[in-house]
Formats: structure tokens, C-alpha cells, sequence
């Protein structure tokens, strides 16, 4: 049967960045639609009721939501080529623990460092320098998250990379001064093909965050 598999997406987004990652690297052929979240398609409307995010993968008319789901379930389906989740139970739940703890503290503290001012800026700064330390220790001497090769961590984080350059310059801040392992590791990761053929610009993504900015009211237009 010819697979039939569409990514509801937004291109600047980090968590959508992670299908497409996942998605290239198993060489899948895919429709991408953009999306605009203040006017959500029915599509995406219909796919994902509980949260109305993207990114949803539509793989043969059977929605999946969540981007970590979203990878590990490209994992189990094209699993003949370039496995991304460790094969061993022990590295695979660390591998979710960490690419956890990215969901639940990176974003949010990433966005207040290109959101924020003065006291609750230099909080978050702070904040987001911890947060990658403690990935960066995590990364160690390895090549990748994964060992020698790139993973399922790899895939979970390599996607900020792209919103780097739009935190270090709204918020004040050099990450390879404070995470030089981390940087290289970002350029390991872009040496990979699939790897910076799936992810945006992020010159682009700073002009999409300076719209926004202004969006929310925070820079004068
Ligand atoms: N935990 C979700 C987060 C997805 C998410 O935050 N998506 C945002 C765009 S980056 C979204 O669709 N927002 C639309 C809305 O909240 O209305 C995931 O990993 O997929
Ligand atoms: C919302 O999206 C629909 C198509 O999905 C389009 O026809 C309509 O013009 C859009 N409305 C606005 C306000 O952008």
C-alpha cells in the first residue's frame, strides 16, 4: 500500500523541527502544510482535539500528536533504517528522561529569554545557562547524546539549536561562551545532511521572532 503521510507544521517550530528531522532520516516522503495558528485548519482542528497543536502526523489518515511521540512512532514504523531510539531498555529510558526534561524546562524558559526585560530577563538567563549546562554534562565526550551516532535526544534537542541565535541576541547572551561542548556538538549535528536539510534558518527564525515581539506588544512597531 503507498503510504500516505502528512505533517501539519509551523516552520519555526522546534517541536514540529523534530518530525522533520525524524521524518529525513528515514528517508520518508511527506506532504508538509504549513500551518497559521490564528486560523487553525479543520485539519488540524479534527486531528488533534485535546490540544489544537502542532505538529500532528497524519500517517494514512491515523493522526498521531505530540512531537516525542510524533519520533518515537516514526522510530517503530520505518524501523529498517537509521534507528533512532538506543536499543537497549536502560538507554532508552534515559534517553526519554532527558528529552523530558528539554519539554518541560527549555521552551518555556527559552521563550522568556527572547520575551522578557530587566529582572525577570536576567532570571531567565540564568535559568537557560543552568538548563543547558546540565544537557551539556549529560552529552559529556560523547559524539552525540546517542554515543557514536545520532539518536533520539540528538533529534529532541538539535532543533533549539535553530532559536540559538534568536536568544542569544534578544537576550544578551553568548551560549557557546557558557556551553562551548554543546556548541560543537550543534555543528556535529548540522554536518549530518538530513540533519540541516530539515532545519529552517535562523536568521529567519530571529525575523519570526521579532515579528512576534511585536505582536506581543513588546518592541514598539
Ligand atoms: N508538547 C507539544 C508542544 C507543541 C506546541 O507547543 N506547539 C505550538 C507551536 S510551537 C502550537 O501549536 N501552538 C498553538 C496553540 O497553542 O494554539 C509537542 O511536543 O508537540
Ligand atoms: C483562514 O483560513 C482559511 C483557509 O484555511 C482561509 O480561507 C481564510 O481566508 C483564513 N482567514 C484569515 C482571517 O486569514
Amino acid at each position: 500500500m503507498a503510504e500516505k503521510v502528512i505533517l501539519l507544521d509551523l516552520f519555526a517550530s522546534m517541536f514540529g523541527m523534530r518530525a522533520r528531522v525524524a521524518l529525513a532520516a528515514k528517508g520518508v516522503q511527506y506532504e508538509y502544510r504549513e500551518e497559521d495558528l490564528r486560523n487553525k485548519s479543520q485539519l488540524l482542528l479534527q486531528s488533534n482535539p485535546v490540544h489544537k497543536k502542532i505538529p500532528v502526523l497524519i500517517h494514512n489518515d491515523k493522526p498521531v500528536c505530540e512531537s516525542l511521540v510524533i519520533v518515537e512512532y516514526i522510530d517503530e514504523v520505518w524501523n529498517q533504517k537509521y534507528p533512532l531510539l538506543p536499543s537497549h531498555p536502560y538507554q532508552r529510558a534515559q534517553a526519554r528522561f532527558w528529552a523530558d526534561y528539554i519539554d518541560k524546562k527549555l521552551y518555556a524558559v527559552g521563550r522568556m529569554v527572547w520575551t522578557k526585560s530587566g529582572e525577570e530577563l536576567e532570571a531567565a538567563k540564568k535559568e537557560f545557562v543552568e538548563i543547558l549546562k546540565q544537557l551539556e554534562s549529560e552529552l559529556g565526550d560523547k559524539a552525540f547524546f546517542g554515543g557514536e551516532s545520532f539518536g533520539f535526544l540528538d533529534v529532541a534537542l538539535v532543533t533549539y539549536s535553530t532559536w540559538f541565535h534568536t536568544y542569544e541576541t534578544c537576550g544578551g547572551l553568548s551560549i557557546g561562551e557558557h556551553c562551548p561542548k554543546l556548541s560543537e556538538w550543534v555543528k556535529r549535528c548540522l554536518e549530518i545532511d538530513f540533519v540541516s536539510e530539515s532545519l529552517p534558518d535562523p536568521a529567519k527564525i530571529y525575523d519570526f521572532a521579532l515579528m512576534l515581539r511585536k505582536v506581543f506588544g513588546i518592541d514598539a512597531s
